[in-house]
């Protein structure tokens, strides 16, 4: 559904100009070399400081995205509507788990440790996705954030498939199967919903009015404001611009709004014949800012039930060291007797 976020526009393919001289300038030049014919870079190749401070960065925001991802709705598996629903619920906050331990282990291939990335997010430090410090008032939102949420995750990763970091690019793979997945089941509640009766279709809309605008966001600041952008789709981490894939996400969802039978609260949305897109309102980038530096309406919330999370699971780690201890000890008692 989402494969047109493959599309790559020239401007984009450009080779990167090498532009160190002294002793790192053959590396620099081999480096350039392989981004300008496509290849991947892997963790034990040579990399600008840079190159690697900036995929940590996204990386390990990305992970952090998909662990706090998991509460909304969360907050929603023991009040499901039915056994099928709660069993899709389920698999999927799991899955969002799982993307998270896919994406520590591809910045741990960066030379930084797990334990260093979860600190980061737990003291504040570090930043997460924007679109999970909003509430899930009520079961329809379940569903909006796998049509909406998902979404536009998968627009903007599908790209991310393609990333010149080997790793990286890898784990995306998988991820982005699983966020079909997640996007179908929240388009499939949504159906049912609507099909239901006034007062769940009027949830269904409730729901998409709260979740329409921040979602938007989920992309980045407009291009001119997105500080990492230039370099990082010069280095081919990003491969299309906040912007190009916020567009390209209007176009898809404001006709899978028509086949659901749901109003996108945007009286500004329209289609421009002549852009051959459709045109939306500005965005309050005022609120974004505000969510991101902490001050959204479940910031403090979610930060909170992280770090109570890891701390109420420190006997896990504990006794999972203990063993390995153990186990160590038999191992090597067990080498000395047979020497
Ligand atoms: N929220 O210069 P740019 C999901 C920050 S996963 C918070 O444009 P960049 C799955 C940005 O970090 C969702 N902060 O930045 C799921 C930078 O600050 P910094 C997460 C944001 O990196 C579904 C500053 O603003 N996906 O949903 C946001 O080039 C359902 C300037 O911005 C990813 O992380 C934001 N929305 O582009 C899970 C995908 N946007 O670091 C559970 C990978 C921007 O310089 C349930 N990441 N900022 O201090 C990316 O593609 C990019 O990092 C962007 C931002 C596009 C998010």
């Amino acid at each position: 559904m989402y494969t047109q976020s493959l599309d790559l526009p020239r401007s984009h393919q450009e080779p990167v100009p090498t532009t160190v001289d002294g002793p790192d300038a053959a590396h620099q030049a081999a480096f350039d070399a392989k981004l300008a014919a496509d290849g991947k870079i892997e963790p034990q190749d040579w990399m600008p400081a840079a190159y690697r401070k900036t995929l940590v960065r996204q990386i390990s925001q990305h992970a952090h995205s998909e662990i706090i991802g998991m509460q909304p709705e969360g907050n929603w598996i023991s009040r499901a509507p039915s056994l099928k629903r709660k069993a899709i619920l389920l698999a999927k906050v799991q899955d969002e788990g799982g993307h998270g331990l896919y994406l520590y282990a591809a910045a741990e291939t960066l030379g930084v440790s797990r334990d260093e990335l979860v600190d980061a997010l737990h003291k504040g430090k570090a930043k997460y996705s924007s679109i999970f410090n909003y509430p899930t008032l009520t079961w329809a939102d379940v569903g909006v954030i796998g049509w909406l949420v998902d979404g536009a995750a998968i627009m903007n990763q599908i790209p991310l498939c393609r990333c010149s970091y080997g790793p990286y690019a890898r784990a995306m793979i998988r991820i982005c199967k699983e966020e079909s997945f997640h996007q179908r089941q929240g388009f499939d509640a949504l159906l049912a919903m609507m099909r239901g009766t006034d007062a769940q279709r009027e949830m269904v809309q409730d729901a998409v009015n709260r979740w329409w605008f921040p979602v938007l966001m989920m992309f980045g600041p407009p291009d001119a404001a997105s500080t990492n952008s230039a370099q990082t789709m010069a280095w081919g981490i990003k491969r299309i611009s906040n912007d190009d894939l916020r567009q390209k996400f209007v176009d898809a969802t404001v006709e899978q709004a028509k086949v659901l039978g749901v109003t996108l609260p945007d009286p500004g949305l329209r289609w421009n014949e002549e852009r051959g897109h459709y045109d939306y309102s500005p965005l309050d980038w005022d609120e974004f800012w505000r969510v991101i530096n902490g001050d959204g309406p479940c910031n403090r919330e979610r930060l909170a039930t992280r770090v109570k999370a890891h701390d109420d699971g420190a006997w896990v780690r504990e006794a999972a060291l203990a063993h390995a201890a153990k186990r160590a000890a038999r191992e090597a008692g067990a080498e000395r007797a047979a020497a």
